[in-house]
């Protein structure tokens, strides 16, 4: 094949912000993209070839183009010829492709990008994912264990995060809820304190600043706290996990933000996670808790008045640390995975309606699994599972295959000692990115999906 080879140099008469470049003129081969993964990023319709020149030089991915004459279609593309596509020869075009520096366009090798990693205090041990200042983007509120602080760090506009603001709260903040609690229309958020045993509100001051805290008494180290409104009085309620007493405690919001004393609830042994929600579709949340101990999941249902029945139990694997719900096969019911880090594995249990789940289903992980998230990682409209490996330094990631059933697991590797991981879409573009906590470093990765 003889190509002949012209440079030519376009310089760009309106805005004087985009700098020249070169391109080499292949006359008469369209470049052809013969790979699924070569990217056709866009396609214009111009009147000449320099009018496709300038596309390509607006578009800072370009690096290639294609005219072709007779229907004045201009191709511009992310790739060039050696990379994934070829030449083939058609009289009444012209390929150009780009000669000058532009970068290498970044090609993903893996769901996601390469992590951007943030500092937080010592020990961090969970993420919370809202919005704290009203600009519907996801921000961040990470409890750090050993510093009994929380970080705050707003998101600021594309997934990447302003430094963290550290607020002090109870002795060994352990995890953390974000609501708004006194009906101000800004996000409030709630502290577990595990040596002190209380819970912090943090009032939302406007703009996420949280400059005034009121604190209440809970039982014997609280492990997790959550947020749903039980009583359907449309003020949201507090429940917390009292891991040394083994049981779970209920604060009502009087209104205002201002809690009414816990009313405790028996649960197994050592309960380390809750979630609150309707399971059993009568429009109240129940209490869903893990049981350490016991190796049990309790299931408290709501007697309908934001008073609780006695916990009913689900076996689990050895020495279960986490529970998400989330509906796996689409009957419109909530089901559970649980992380049980004692068996290196995750089980899944499938909600059979009113209240009764089946047996777990397990799926091997790595070693210690202690957190596990839910979400539509692929967007098939199907619920996929995350789990945090903390003494493996990865997660593992199973797509749903339908019904449930989670055939595939990818491994994705993490730094040292992993405490959490969380999914949220943090730069609104409806995929779903990594947050991970990595206690080794005192740090929290962030992975935007590709
Ligand atoms: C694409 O074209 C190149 C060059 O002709 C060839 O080597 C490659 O095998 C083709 N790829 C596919 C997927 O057809
Ligand atoms: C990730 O980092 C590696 C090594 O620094 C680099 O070669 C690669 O292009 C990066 N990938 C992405 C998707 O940013
Ligand atoms: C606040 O955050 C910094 C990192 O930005 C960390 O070094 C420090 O220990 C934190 N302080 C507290 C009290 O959490
Ligand atoms: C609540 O705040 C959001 C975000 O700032 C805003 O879009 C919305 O209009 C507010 N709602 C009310 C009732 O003030
Ligand atoms: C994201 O936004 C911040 C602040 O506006 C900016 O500094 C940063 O370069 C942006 N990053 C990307 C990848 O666009
Ligand atoms: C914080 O407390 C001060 C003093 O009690 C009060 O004036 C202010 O309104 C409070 N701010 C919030 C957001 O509750
Ligand atoms: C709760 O709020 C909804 C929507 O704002 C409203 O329709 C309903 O009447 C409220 N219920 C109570 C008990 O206030
Ligand atoms: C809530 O409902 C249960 C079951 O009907 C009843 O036993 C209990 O007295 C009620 N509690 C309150 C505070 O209304
Ligand atoms: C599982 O992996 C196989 C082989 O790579 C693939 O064909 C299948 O589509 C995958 N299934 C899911 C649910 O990802
Ligand atoms: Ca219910
Ligand atoms: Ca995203």
């Amino acid at each position: 094949m003889i190509l002949l080879f012209l440079l030519i140099l376009i310089t760009q008469s309106a805005a004087a912000t985009i700098n020249s470049i070169y391109f080499s003129v292949i006359n008469n081969e369209n470049y052809q993209c013969n790979d699924s993964t070569c990217s056709l990023s866009t396609t214009v319709s111009v009147s000449d070839l320099r009018h496709c020149e300038v596309a390509c030089l607006v578009d800072t991915t370009c690096r290639t183009l294609t005219f072709d004459e007779s229907s004045h279609a201009c191709q511009l593309f992310r790739d060039s010829p050696n990379e994934r596509g070829n030449l083939l020869a058609q009289t009444g075009v012209t390929t150009l492709l780009v000669l000058s520096n532009r970068p290498a366009p970044i090609v993903c090798t893996s769901m996601f990008n390469n992590q951007s990693v943030y500092a937080t205090g010592a020990s961090p041990l969970s993420v919370t994912v809202g919005d704290l200042n009203g600009d519907m983007e996801s921000d961040l509120v990470i409890t750090n264990f050993g510093t009994s602080s929380i970080s705050v760090l707003i998101n600021a506009g594309n997934g990447s995060f302003l430094p963290n603001v550290n607020y002090t709260a109870g002795s060994s903040t352990a995890a953390a809820a974000i609501a708004d609690l006194n009906k101000d229309n800004r996000s409030d958020i709630i502290v577990a304190n595990m040596q002190a045993a209380t819970i912090s509100v943090l009032f939302n001051a406007a703009n996420g600043f949280f400059p005034n805290q009121t604190v209440y008494s809970t039982g014997s180290m609280p492990s997790s706290v959550a947020v749903a409104d039980v009583n359907n009085d449309n003020l949201s309620d507090v429940v917390v996990s009292n891991f040394g007493d083994n049981t779970v405690g209920v604060f009502m919001n009087t209104g205002n933000g201002i809690l009414h004393g816990q009313v405790l609830y028996s649960t197994g042994s050592g309960p380390t996670s809750i979630v609150v929600v309707d399971i059993n579709s009568d429009s109240y949340s129940d209490i869903l808790v893990v049981n350490s101990g016991s190796n049990t999941i309790g299931l408290l249902l709501n007697a309908g008045n934001g008073t609780f029945l006695n916990q009913m139990t689900f076996a689990t694997g050895s020495t279960p640390q986490a529970i998400a719900v989330a509906d796996f096969n689409q009957d419109d019911q909530l089901d559970i995975v649980v992380a049980n880090y004692g068996s290196d594995n995750i089980g899944v249990l499938i909600n059979t309606g009113g209240g009764s789940f089946s047996a777990q289903t397990t799926y091997s992980c790595g070693n210690d699994p202690v957190v596990v998230a839910v979400g539509d990682m692929n967007n098939d409209n199907l619920m996929d599972i995350i789990v945090t490996n903390s003494a493996s330094d990865n997660i593992v990631i199973y797509i749903n295959a339908g019904n449930a059933v989670f055939p595939n697991k990818t491994t994705y590797s993490t730094r040292t000692s992993p405490a959490w991981v969380s999914v949220a879409d943090l730069n609104n573009d409806e995929k779903l990115d990594l947050i991970v906590l990595n206690s080794g470093f005192n740090d929290v990765a962030i992975q935007l999906h590709c």
